[in-house]
């Protein structure tokens, strides 16, 4: 049996949620077509025959040219440090910037674990400077092969997690998380960055839930964007929400949403409107 730890690392939009769904088979982390859209490290895990593999997918690497080094040193040292396995993705369908190659040249000299990968290849469009995996979640091109390089490469060990486990996240976190993806992918640019959602009253029973959620915001027009003319945006949010609730759960759901003005909620400890 093999067991261990991948880490998942990229530029921010490199589809590196869109991999660990995939390979897991759930999903487990929000994907949309904006940058920095992961705020967590997230487990995916995903079990095979004689294997398990833990998927930690990570938010966007964010760099600028004067902290590139900086942030090798901290950030990506100490995530490549717990992980047997290093996945770095890099967008295929675009041209990759000096800083990324000197990113990727400086990790493949300090780490032997490190499987590099090009993404996107069903939109293919330039010649990557690297020699690396061509794969595509649209139709699935080399994954069956990504996950047997990434088997080969795992330690020997037992399985962590049992076999219906597929992520360290509770299902709070995933409905809140459900809910910033709808936002990230319906709103205008800057709104969704500046949302938090969690759950301020969820009532689980035999058949059915009563989930209760607060999406707080920075402004009262955003407040208002989000709520829609005659409250459709959110009628449509609560819908898309519920169904994946429903789904998660494997019951009927009742879900409530509440939109909250707090300019300053990331500075405040959000847990007093509720958890995730
Ligand atoms: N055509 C195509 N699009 C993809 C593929 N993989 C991901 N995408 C798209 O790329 C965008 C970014 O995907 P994500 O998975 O959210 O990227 P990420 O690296 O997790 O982004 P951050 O969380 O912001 O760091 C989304 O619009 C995806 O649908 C692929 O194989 N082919
Ligand atoms: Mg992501």
């Amino acid at each position: 049996m093999k067991f261990g730890y991948v880490a998942v690392l990229g530029l921010p939009n490199a589809g590196k949620s869109s991999l660990v769904n995939y390979l897991v088979g759930e999903e487990v982390a929000i994907v949309s077509h904006r940058k920095q859209t992961t705020r967590n490290s997230i487990l995916g895990i995903k079990n095979g025959k004689d294997f398990q593999i833990v998927f930690v997918d990570t938010p966007g690497i964010h760099h600028s040219k004067n902290n590139l080094d900086k942030f090798m040193n901290k950030n990506v040292r100490n995530a490549i440090a717990g992980a047997d396995v290093v996945l770095y993705l890099f967008d295929g369908s675009k041209d990759m910037g000096e800083e990324e190659i000197a990113y990727i040249e400086n990790m493949k000299n300090k780490c032997e674990n490190v499987i590099l990968v090009e993404t996107k290849a069903d939109k293919k469009v330039v010649k990557s400077p690297f020699d690396a995996l061509s794969i595509s979640v649209v139709n699935g091109k080399n994954l069956d092969k990504l996950l047997e390089k990434i088997v080969k490469m795992l330690p020997v060990g037992k399985p962590l997690y049992d076999e219906d486990t597929y992520t360290d996240k509770s299902v709070a976190f995933l409905i809140c998380e459900k809910v910033r993806g709808i936002l990230l992918d319906s709103l205008d640019k800057e709104i969704p960055h500046g949302v938090a959602v969690v759950v301020s009253s969820f009532k689980e029973y035999e058949d059915m839930a009563k989930i209760e959620l607060d999406i707080i915001c920075e402004r009262d027009q955003h407040k208002g964007i989000i709520i829609g003319k005659g409250g459709q945006n959110l009628k449509n949010l609560g819908q898309k929400t519920r169904e994946f609730a429903e789904d998660l759960l494997g019951k009927k759901c009742v879900l409530k949403l509440f939109v909250k003005v707090d300019k300053d909620w990331r500075e405040h400890d959000i847990s007093t409107y509720g958890y995730q």
